[in-house]
């Protein structure tokens, strides 16, 4: 029989985006200054290509107070208050935003962008000079592909903040959007698939239809995220549908399909994934592993993010 640790190793020929994990692991020993300039300089070019779809009213709402209190300060506080958040010192606002989905982060980091942008909160000082390190780390990060650039900002905004040991119920989140009515979802073909569990899927996140999405797993199914540690059973895993996955876009190219042992199914997707913080601009090139029981309901499903392109392609069929 399978185990969640035996399902994590299908399709072991599947190439993930090492530079992420790798990048991120190197721009953590930088200071607290290095790592806000550096994100600065990355996030200044990155907008030269692709533009960040401003968070609506309802994303914002949780961070206003804390952008308020922040915009109110003089500016050597707030230098201190976005070091504290990136060095995870225990601040009030370091306090506080650990308590907040990934997107409200995001949105909240957005905004004070703009602030800064703007002067009318304290910008990275100009000239600011990156030590040697934080030099060799933004050129990685600007030697890799856009949806690994965008995938490490955000991992760098996730792990600010001070949480020594948070409660998940706790978490605060941006409301949750009705799904698309069904006669106005895109139907989903992908070649080399029949299966309609992986259809339903693609078309049910789509859709942000998280009810009968979560109906496809199995009570004690899991699904595990690009670099994260798999989230096991399905009021866990509709949690993170709820709270993270709002307004994906799934582009699935193609797929693969092999029995498995004990009347399971391994099946293999790849395609592009677009987040709404970037909509069309930024594709990434992600791979679905599925494993499916008897009864087609999903076991596993793991989400990786794929080293290159050329893996897109790479579907197990030999
Ligand atoms: C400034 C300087 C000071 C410090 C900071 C700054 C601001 C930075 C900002 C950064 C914004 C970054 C953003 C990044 C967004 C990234 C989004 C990603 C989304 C990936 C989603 C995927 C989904 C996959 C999934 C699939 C499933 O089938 C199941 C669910 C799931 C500059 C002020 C910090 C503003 C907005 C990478 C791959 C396909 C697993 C979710």
């Amino acid at each position: 029989m399978y185990t969640l640790d035996k399902a994590q190793q299908i399709f072991p020929e599947t190439l993930t985006a090492d530079a992420v994990p790798a990048i991120t692991a190197r721009f953590k020993q930088l200071s607290a200054e290095d790592q806000l300039a550096l994100i600065w300089f990355a996030y200044l070019e990155m907008g030269k290509t692709i533009t960040i779809a401003a968070p609506g009213a309802a994303r914002m709402a949780l961070a206003e107070p804390t952008l308020k209190e922040i915009a109110g300060m003089s500016a050597d506080e707030q230098t201190k208050v976005m070091c504290d958040l990136a060095a995870k010192i225990n601040s009030p606002i370091s306090n506080r935003y650990a308590y907040w989905s990934v997107n409200v982060k995001l949105g909240f980091w957005y905004e004070l962008g703009e602030l800064m942008r703007k002067g009318d909160v304290a910008p990275i000082p100009p000239g600011y000079s990156l030590s040697l390190n934080a030099n060799s780390v933004l050129a990685s990060v600007r030697k890799a592909e856009q949806g690994q650039q965008i995938t490490l900002l955000r991992n760098f905004v996730v792990d600010m903040g001070f949480d020594p040991n948070i409660d998940d119920e706790k978490i605060q989140s941006e409301p949750i959007v009705a799904p698309t009515p069904v006669d106005q979802r895109e139907e989903i073909f992908i070649p080399g698939i029949l299966n309609q569990t992986i259809l339903d899927y693609m078309v049910y996140l789509n859709a942000n239809d998280f009810d009968q999405l979560i109906d496809l797993f199995l009570d004690d199914g899991a699904l595990q995220p690009p670099f994260q540690r798999p989230i096991v059973g399905r009021e866990a895993i509709l949690k993170f549908f709820r709270r993270d996955c709002q307004n994906l876009k799934l582009l699935p190219q193609g797929g693969y399909g092999e029995p498995a042992e004990g009347g399971f199914n391994q099946i293999k997707v790849t395609g592009k994934v677009q987040t709404p913080w970037f909509g069309r601009e930024v594709g990434m090139n992600v791979a679905w592993r599925f494993l499916l029981d008897e009864n087609n309901k999903i076991y596993f499903v793991a989400i990786d993010l794929l080293a290159s392109p050329a893996e897109l392609l790479k579907l197990g069929a030999k």
